[in-house]
């Protein structure tokens, strides 16, 4: 696909942003595991974390092209900002900007699109994961509040969010996904605690905690949607969540790739650099050929979301492959590297770290064959 002038030129301040900020820190900030809030920051004053948000509610108004190609670049560099910022505007903005009233939209958008705090989504439960239908977390109406008791699980960017997108049960006697609503959830509400960060391996930087809910009320204007609606809304949330997390992979799958291709020329073995053997030379084109195809179906999954045509299956074949994709490019990329490879004088072994979370995240790589499969099978 060919890009435009706008999505060019927003790629391109992505890139010069990830070189000169966050490839520098990337490595410093995996082994520390901390939270890269400046540069979050500057992320929001160059426009990145409201990228969905339209511009009358202090947002930049792209296209969803233009969103990916920035999660791609930024994750390039480092995994652990490119998942913050995908969280950030495909989870918590998007169904803000695309469901909220014009009361929620004015209150809670301009400043998560100014970086001031982020918007997070917190769906995932102890046994609510892949069968996302088993939210025990409830919210019972009260006059003209709702009071909302649970748990959440791997909720990222929860300590820094201004709020957070939270689904319930608010139907008792319905069944399976059918009675889950969604509201939003100020974070200085009380009852509500982020508890400790989760230590993980990889995407160190990135902020995933637990979250309770202990009789948290909040008024009835914070429901996002139609109560009992909520099922199908986070499942469209997911569909969009999907490219950013495809985007994400992609990300660290090119910056692999970029690494093992540079040093494949630069290692001399046997009087020759290791790019003049074949076994390297087929494992390059391999990784080129596999990241060439991410991508195309990226961009697809991209344009149909863009022209409002149905995107889930394209979306879930795009996040299944990129991921896949950067498991089989990072693995390689150590395997070019050797022993280099397996250190952290070079960035392969974190991005082979990080890329592991792309098949597990926002549906596992089961999920996708699940939601692929459904399509083909019921056309
Ligand atoms: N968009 C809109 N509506 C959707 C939808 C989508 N993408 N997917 C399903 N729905 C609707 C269905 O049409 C159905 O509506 P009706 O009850 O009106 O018929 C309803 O939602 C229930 O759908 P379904 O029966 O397919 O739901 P399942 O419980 O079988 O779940 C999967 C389907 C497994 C695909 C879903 O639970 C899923 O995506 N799980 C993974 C969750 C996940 O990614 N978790 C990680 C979160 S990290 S933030």
């Amino acid at each position: 696909m060919l890009l435009n002038e706008n999505q060019e030129m927003i790629r391109l301040m992505a890139r010069d942003f990830a070189n000169s900020r966050l490839a520098p820190i990337a490595a410093e900030i995996d082994a520390t595991a901390e939270f890269p809030e400046a540069t979050v920051k500057e992320m929001g004053s160059l426009g990145f974390l409201g990228l969905m948000v339209p511009e009358e509610y202090g947002g930049v108004g792209a296209d969803i092209t233009s969103y990916a190609l920035v999660v791609e670049e930024i994750s390039r560099a480092c995994g652990s900002h490119g998942l913050t910022l995908a969280a950030h505007n495909s989870l918590g903005c998007w169904p803000v900007a695309t469901l909220g009233t014009e009361e929620q939209k004015k209150k809670f958008l301009p400043p998560a699109a100014a970086g001031e705090s982020l918007l997070s989504f917190g769906l995932t439960e102890a046994g609510a994961g892949s069968d996302a239908g088993g939210t025990r977390t409830t919210a019972v109406r009260d006059g003209d509040d709702w009071v909302l008791n649970g748990t959440k699980m791997w909720i990222t960017n929860s300590h820094y969010a201004g709020a957070l997108i939270i689904t319930a049960k608010t139907d008792m006697e319905a069944k399976g996904s059918a009675g889950i609503s969604a509201f939003i959830v100020p974070t200085d509400t009380p009852g509500f605690t982020v508890e400790k960060k989760e230590d993980k391996l990889g995407m160190r930087a990135s902020d995933t905690a637990p979250l309770t809910l202990e009789d948290v009320r909040i008024p009835n204007a914070y429901l996002l949607g139609k109560e009992n609606e909520g099922f199908k809304y986070f499942m469209q949330t997911l569909d969009g969540g999907r490219i950013s997390i495809a985007a994400v992979a992609l990300g660290l799958a090119v910056g692999a790739f970029e690494v093992a291709r540079d040093y494949s020329n630069e290692r001399h073995q046997f009087g020759r650099s290791i790019s003049s053997f074949q076994a390297i030379e087929f494992m390059i084109a391999d990784m080129a050929t596999q990241i060439e195809a991410s991508r195309q179906l990226m961009y697809e999954a991209c344009r149909l979301k863009d022209a409002g045509e149905p995107f889930g299956q394209m979306a879930a074949m795009a996040k299944l492959h990129s991921s896949e994709t950067a498991m089989f490019v990072t693995d390689k990329a150590i395997q070019v590297l050797g022993g280099y490879g397996f250190t952290r004088e070079y960035p392969v072994e974190r991005m082979y770290r990080d890329a592991k979370l792309c098949t597990i995240g926002e549906g596992t790589s089961e999920i996708q064959r699940m939601v692929i499969g459904r399509h083909e099978l019921k056309a």
